[in-house]
């Protein structure tokens, strides 16, 4: 035999026996068999140089083999896996191997040591015991050739693979990964652990840095606990090390040229991140602790522990990385839309060609909300999606193993708070926060996977709470036995510098000096803070939005909206031009022609056109804008079409996008199916692109119920709380149509309710014109503000509802529409109504040949235009009623709110007030449409004031 032994696949069989029969007797094989098997065994026992194996069994640990899965060998046989024998093992035995390895790597987490609380470490697994596998000693020492991402000999007994395998799985770090469906992917995690069974080697220089940080956060805590006693702070200890865990990551990011970060935390530690890693100066962290200055927060302002702060990080190498902590609420993870909305918009600004290159958000959860919250998921499920992906979130868990007085056990069904991140293809890394070095093992993983694969990645930081959900709060009430396991730790930083102090590298004097640095600071800090000569930063905008305004309407003056007729009929073509080979859907084809009529002036312009013109002048204007929302591109009852869809291959075309080469950019997306997380999205966009129309529209109006939190906690109050500015557009369809209880109503009357101090606008337009200056106002003014449109559902086709050209080239947003119609000294009656009811008024009046009723339309809500009104009404006499009409129930809609108000503020004068609407109801709108009918046909008669008028307040009670 001169050829080399033949190991290929298809002839594994054979040299195995070859092998087995070289172990009986190493004569009983020719040559080049038995020189191939001595340096098996010679590399086995660690010595010779290596002979062979030239072969690479296929296993779990190279399943390609050396020929790719799928090659047709020389002897006609498909090379895929018969379990193979690995340096003379039999099949069955590598498979048993190949099982235990898989399982190390799937379910080695389970036995890590990941709970700094889990004294007695984690039961064992039975699927990680050899015994489950029935391997005997003598197997356990067998050697196999293993070509593998496991660096080492390649000769290895199945004990020593084992070694390696649990040092790198069940250490101090339990990872998640064998959930990615991606080979390439968990191989390459796979590689990265393997090699260093998980371990980072860290300089001494490094290892002092974690100190330095550990002991800033430590003495931070300390020196607050200290000095403002009993205060509420939610401290961080016993998770301390999140400070390190935050330093070592930036740094990482700055090595990956990140220049960005947005992130986004509850309460929990949020001091101690402000003060020593947004480099928000202690000294007004302590004077928020003071309170000293109630005259800058009368009925508005924040706690301390939500409030927001942006800084720059500047690296160990030099690099600069802007540091974004958003304010949020006390309502848990509502924030991570928004920080993610905020970081897209800056990559968006940034014009970064990939995403994920110019930064990233961080967000940081406490573990019972991140497995309660349902906006978790929501926002989870956001990042892959076109329209929201950012490049990958980091996700850090302070995972202190309880929720105010809740345990896991009560909090959730999961094994772990994070099992809801399993959704998307990232790992997950529970990890000991207990030991630094194990989390900065951690970190530099997940940053790298971040970099590599721009998804995102959780870091599930496993650790403890020092003391009550605040400070004043006993935990030992509900957590006795936990808390006397706590209460028995040495405190991460003492540990950290014992584990030093052991390694000779630091000594106590030099730990001391770290610490007495720092507490000098802090008390320097803290006598500046009482000091009268304390000056706090204004809060005027600045920077991207310099120049513009919030506060009170009056600040602002109307811009002219109107566009010139040219203009508008060149857009509209625009928007009819398709590319030659374009297939439209043939009723398509009808509409494009009606669309031609409009644009050339023989058809008037319908919603569709007033919305559409909208956008396309502000584009060529050079506003960019964008929208998001539920199958927002066709549009919901099919008015908008954004993107037309080729019928033939699918292709899609945005007329929008081709108006012209300088245009700006044009976003239309549809959004994934959630109101809570999309609409955070959205605000958050808001936060960091003022100069474009940023809008979300809801299916129905009524969905906007399902994004409360939203627009309760930061849409309606930001700028009170937190002096932040949005000119966020949300568009709700609404109108009574007989659509039953849930597609009736966007519930108006909460808007109104939460509505002072100019905190938003709501407005109801009702014709295509008054959308087209609505929208237009909103991006021109430099007034930046919330602006809540309920928007139409049957107007979108109703044939009143149309505008000329004229109405679009002049003038602005109309407050109140006035009717032309009406002579004031034949009106017996005044009809004041808002929204779709307008047109059946008018068509009522029309049919009952009514020459004495004004109609006057209230288009916009809030800020309620009460000069604007009294003007319209003045004309009619005094002693004629004015009477309300809405579809709503009339505890629902703006009558609540427009009775208070002209009760409170008489700017109508002393003028009697009537009101026409459905009755008290407790769910918005009937279910049947016959009902609806009858309801409506009383409603107007009693406008009309064609019934008995029983409804109507006594005068005296609305006088
Ligand atoms: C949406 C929401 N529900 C309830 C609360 C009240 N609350 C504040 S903190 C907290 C416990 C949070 O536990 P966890 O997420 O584990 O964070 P930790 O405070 O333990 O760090 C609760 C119930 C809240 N702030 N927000």
């Amino acid at each position: 035999m001169s050829e080399p032994p033949d190991l290929s696949p298809g002839n594994l069989a054979y040299a195995e026996s070859q092998y087995e029969r070289y172990l009986a007797d190493p004569n009983s094989v020719d040559d080049l068999w038995r020189k191939l098997f001595e340096g098996w065994k010679a590399e086995l026992n660690g010595s010779a140089e290596r002979v062979g194996p030239t072969f690479t069994p296929r296993s779990i640990f190279d399943p390609a083999g050396t020929v790719p899965q799928g090659t047709v060998l020389s002897n006609g046989q498909t090379a895929y896996p018969p379990p193979v024998l690995a340096g003379g093992v039999d099949a069955a035995l590598q498979h048993r191997v190949d099982m235990l390895i898989r399982n190390y790597r799937m379910l080695g987490h389970t036995q890590a040591h990941y709970n700094p609380l889990e004294l007695q470490g984690p039961a064992p697994h039975p699927e990680l015991t050899t015994d489950f596998y029935g391997f005997t000693d003598a197997e356990l020492d067998q050697p196999f050739a293993i070509n593998s991402t496991v660096p080492g000999k390649r000769m290895r007994t199945i004990r020593g693979v084992l070694n390696q395998l649990h040092s790198t799985y069940c250490g101090q770090i339990g990872v998640q990964f064998m959930h990615i469906d991606d080979l390439p992917t968990r191989r390459w995690l796979q590689q990265l652990m393997e090699e260093s069974h998980n371990e980072i080697q860290l300089s001494r220089k490094e290892q002092i840095r974690i100190l330095t940080r550990l002991t800033d956060a430590t003495l931070f805590e300390e020196f607050i606990q200290r000095k403002f006693i009993g205060a509420k702070s939610f401290s961080l200890e016993g998770g301390e090390t999140l400070i390190p865990l935050l330093d070592m990551a930036f740094e990482h990011a700055g090595e990956h040229g990140t220049r960005e970060i947005v992130i986004g935390m509850a309460h929990r530690g949020r001091l101690n991140v402000l003060a020593n890693i947004l480099g928000k100066s202690p000294q007004k962290i302590f004077r928020e602790f003071e309170d000293v200055d109630p005259e800058l927060y009368m009925g508005g302002g924040d706690v301390k522990y939500h409030l927001g702060y942006s800084g720059d990080w500047r690296t160990r190498s030099g690099k600069n990385i802007h540091l974004s902590l958003c304010f949020n609420p006390s309502h848990l993870e509502f924030v991570n839309p928004v920080v993610l909305g905020r970081m897209r918009a800056k990559q968006d600004r940034s014009g970064a060609t990939t995403r994920g290159d110019l930064g990233f958000a961080l967000l940081i959860h406490g573990d019972a909300a991140f497995a309660g919250e349902g906006i978790v998921p929501e926002t989870l499920n956001l990042s892959g999606l076109d329209a929201y992906h950012t490049g990958g979130t980091i996700h850090v868990v302070i995972n202190n193993q309880i929720g105010f007085t809740t345990g896991s056990e009560d909090a959730r069904s999961t094994e772990y708070c994070t099992d809801i991140a399993k959704m998307l293809q990232s790992p997950i890394f529970h990890v000991n926060g207990e030991s630094p070095e194990a989390v900065a093992q951690v970190v530099k993983l997940a940053m790298a996977f971040r970099q590599q694969f721009k998804r995102d990645v959780v870091i599930d930081m496993y650790c403890y709470r020092k003391r009550g959900h605040n400070e004043g709060d006993e935990p030992r009430y509900t957590q006795p036995k936990m808390y006397e396991n706590i209460d028995s730790r040495p405190g991460v930083r003492e540990a950290y510098l014992e584990r030093l102090l052991g390694l000779g590298g630091v000594t106590q004097a030099d730990a001391d000096r770290i610490a007495e640095r720092r507490t000098e600071l802090l008390e320097k800090e803290l006598s500046a803070a009482q000091s009268a000569a304390y000056k706090p930063r204004s809060d005027d905008p600045r920077g991207l939005w310099a120049g513009y305004h919030g506060g009170k309407e009056n600040v602002i003056d109307d811009v002219d909206t109107g566009v010139d007729r040219d203009t508008l009929q060149s857009l509209l073509h625009k928007q009819l031009e398709l590319p030659d080979d374009f297939h439209l859907h043939p009723k398509h084809k009808r509409l494009m022609r009606m669309k031609k009529e409009q644009a050339k002036g023989e058809r008037p312009l319908d919603w569709s056109a007033g919305e559409s013109l909208a956008f396309a002048s502000l584009l060529t204007q050079g506003t960019p804008i964008r929208l998001t929302g539920q199958d927002c591109q066709r549009g919901t009852f099919s008015h908008r079409h954004a993107v037309l869809h080729d019928v033939e291959d699918g292709h899609e075309h945005f007329p929008l996008k081709h108006l012209s080469p300088e245009q700006a950019n044009s976003d239309i997306y549809n959004s994934a199916l959630s109101e809570a997380g999309v609409l955070g999205f959205e605000y958050g966009y808001s936060l960091d692109q003022p100069n474009k129309l940023c809008m979300w529209e809801a299916q129905f109006g009524d969905f906007v119920n399902c994004a409360q939190v939203i627009i309760d906690q930061f849409i309606a109050s930001a700028e009170d709380k937190w002096k932040r500015l949005s000119g966020l557009v949300m568009l709700l369809p609404h109108g009574f149509e007989g659509q039953g209880p849930e597609h009736s109503s966007a519930r108006l009357e909460r808007f109104l309710t939460s509505a002072a101090e100019d905190n938003y606008q709501v407005c109801q337009p009702t014709t295509p014109a008054q959308m087209f200056h609505l929208l237009r106002r909103q991006a021109m003014r430099k007034w930046r503000k919330p602006l809540v449109v309920m928007t139409p559902k049957s107007l979108l086709r109703h044939p009143r509802c149309i505008s000329g050209f004229e109405d679009l080239e002049q003038g602005t947003y109309q407050r109140v529409i006035t009717d032309p119609e009406a002579d004031p000294k034949k009106a017996s009656r005044i009809l004041l109504c808002t929204g779709r009811v307008y047109y059946d008024l008018i068509d009522r009046r029309d049919k009952m040949e009514r020459d004495d009723l004004a109609i006057i339309r209230l288009e916009q809500l809030y800020p309620l235009p009460r000069r604007m009104l009294a003007e319209a009404i003045a004309p009619y006499s005094k002693d004629i009623p004015l009477v309300w009409v809405q579809d709503e129930p009339r505890n629902q809609g703006a009558w609540p709110f427009f009775l208070q108000r002209f009760l409170q503020e008489k700017f109508l004068g002393d003028r009697e007030l009537r009101i026409a609407s459905r009755k008290h109801s407790a769910s918005p709108a009937t279910g049947s449409k016959a009902a609806h009918k009858l309801e409506q046909e009383l409603l107007l008669a009693e406008a009309f004031g064609e019934t008995l008028e029983e409804n109507t307040l006594p005068t005296t009670a609305v006088k």
